[in-house]
């Protein structure tokens, strides 16, 4: 018996920095994932100051998507996906970001991928910022530093509304926009913002200007977009991690609820239109004198979004110390501890699939919008047999357990969810290590940490768990 929408959007993720490669063709310019070397499985990547001879760029060729694309969304096809999600690289179509006229042979790209995906009846789900920010916004205007940069980004979110309006209708905005809560990892403020934090500058205080700026952003493109298209679903995603008390001490549960206050502030603005009353009062009594006019905040009221994705990987768990201030300040960088009841993946990210159904309940709960589940799966080696088969049995048995929550949540607890597109439909450069060796795919790609292998595709095992998991809408795993 079918228990999920019979319309339900099973299918795949991706971003356009982690897949297409082709880091400067077709009028491309550069963006902050082309100057992010690759790192070690713990280690962080290297930001340069623009392209250095003799680095390595894992995400200057990705894994060719750019070039393969009409191969690849024939398997997507194949395995029977509803929906592809992928971004748009917004130096594609700004090259330098401050232009006014959007460069034609990157929006003709996207015309040729999305044409393809509506060939196979495969919904497009877009992504406009997702770590891809022009790298020319960085050096001249400081990203999100600078108020300019909302004007660049509603230019990019209208022309390719305009573009793409009979062809797309689901939207996402900023990609993780969340993950700068995490405000002393530079790796976040660089991706969502385009932000190098300077000596003695307080991290924090950039953070939250940032991500204001971002907020109003989205606002302004939701407002642009429903006028172009009405029919647009745009959403806000964040990156889903729930984060537990270590324990049932009143400290440590008034400490996760200010860590969960402190990652979800973006969406609470993004889908209730307002800021939540802690955090204006926390700004100010930190004295961040923030950019924040009353044209914002009637901006951020108008442009609220029409459902929350999110990517959901794990779950995290906090502990208060014992020198608590009144805000029970959260630092990500600082106060996380080990939940010592879920295992660990590769990777040292704690696998908990209860916690999916934890954050469907939460976030329905909070902000009674659709959610779609837009990222979930897990990074991991793969090896590929010498008959180029991959039995990657410990994906699907990840994927399983995280779908029987999604089913619970959906039929048991009257979540709308919208959709499930695991992180990945194919094997891509991991965003956080750029490793390739981080797999995450339903098809392996040849692809290695130091660039070699001839990106030959190879369906997995999971390749065909999943269609079955399609072809019975969810109900055979
Ligand atoms: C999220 C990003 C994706 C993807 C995923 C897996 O942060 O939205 O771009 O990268 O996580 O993480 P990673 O690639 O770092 O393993």
């Amino acid at each position: 018996m079918t228990e999920l929408p019979k319309n339900f959007l099973w299918g795949g993720a991706v971003a356009a920095h982690q897949v297409e490669g082709a880091y400067n063709v077709g009028g491309k310019g550069l963006s902050v994932a082309d100057v992010m070397t690759a790192a070690g499985s713990h280690d962080e990547r290297r930001i340069t100051d623009g392209v250095q001879e003799g680095e390595f760029y894992p995400n200057h060729e990705a894994v060719d998507f750019y070039h393969q694309f009409p191969e690849d969304v024939k398997l997507f096809a194949e395995m029977g996906f509803k929906s592809f999600r992928t971004s748009i690289a917004w130096s594609r179509i700004f090259p330098q970001g401050d232009e006014t006229e959007p460069n034609e042979e990157g929006l003709a790209f996207y015309d040729r991928l999305f044409d393809e995906c509506l060939k196979y009846n495969i919904e497009p789900v877009v992504t406009l910022s997702h770590f891809e920010m022009p790298y020319h916004l960085v050096t001249e205007y400081g990203g999100f530093r600078s108020r300019k940069t909302i004007t660049f980004f509603t230019r990019f979110a209208e022309a390719v509304f305009n573009r793409y309006k009979d062809k797309v209708k689901y939207w996402l905005t900023f990609n993780e926009i969340n993950n700068q809560s995490n405000y002393n990892r530079e790796f976040t403020l660089f991706t969502n913002s385009g932000i190098q934090v300077k000596p003695g500058e307080n991290a924090e205080a950039v953070m939250y200007q940032a991500g204001h700026y971002e907020v109003v952003a989205s606002a302004r493109a939701v407002q642009i977009g429903h006028k172009i298209n009405p029919d647009f679903q745009i959403g806000a995603m964040v990156a889903f991690s729930p984060v537990y008390p270590a324990t049932d001490k009143p400290a440590d549960v008034l400490k996760a609820q200010r860590a969960m206050q402190a990652r979800f502030w973006f969406s609470d603005v993004q889908v209730e239109g307002e800021y939540p009353s802690w955090l204006t009062r926390y700004q100010k009594a930190k004295q961040f004198n923030l950019d924040i006019t009353p044209e914002d905040l009637a901006e951020l009221k108008k442009g609220t979004v029409d459902y929350l994705g999110f990517s959901y990987y794990m779950s995290f768990a906090t502990a208060a110390s014992d020198h608590e201030d009144k805000y029970y300040s959260y630092n990500e960088s600082e106060d996380l501890v080990t939940n010592t009841y879920v295992p660990r993946s590769d990777w040292g990210w704690q696998v908990d699939p209860e916690g999916l159904r934890y954050g469907l309940n939460w976030m329905n709960d909070r902000y009674h919008v659709p959610v779609f589940i837009v990222e979930n799966g897990i990074g991991a080696i793969d090896k590929l047999e010498a008959d180029h088969q991959v039995h990657d049995q410990y994906r699907i048995k990840y994927l399983r357990d995280h779908i029987e929550q999604m089913k619970l949540a959906i039929v048991e607890d009257g979540v709308d969810v919208m959709g499930y597109t695991p992180w990945s439909a194919i094997d891509i450069v991991s965003a956080s290590t750029g490793q390739l060796s981080k797999r995450y795919g339903f098809i392996y790609v040849d692809r290695n940490d130091d660039g070699s292998g001839s990106l030959a595709r190879y369906r997995k095992d999971s390749f065909y768990w999943y269609q079955h998991v399609i072809e019975t809408n969810g109900d055979d795993l």
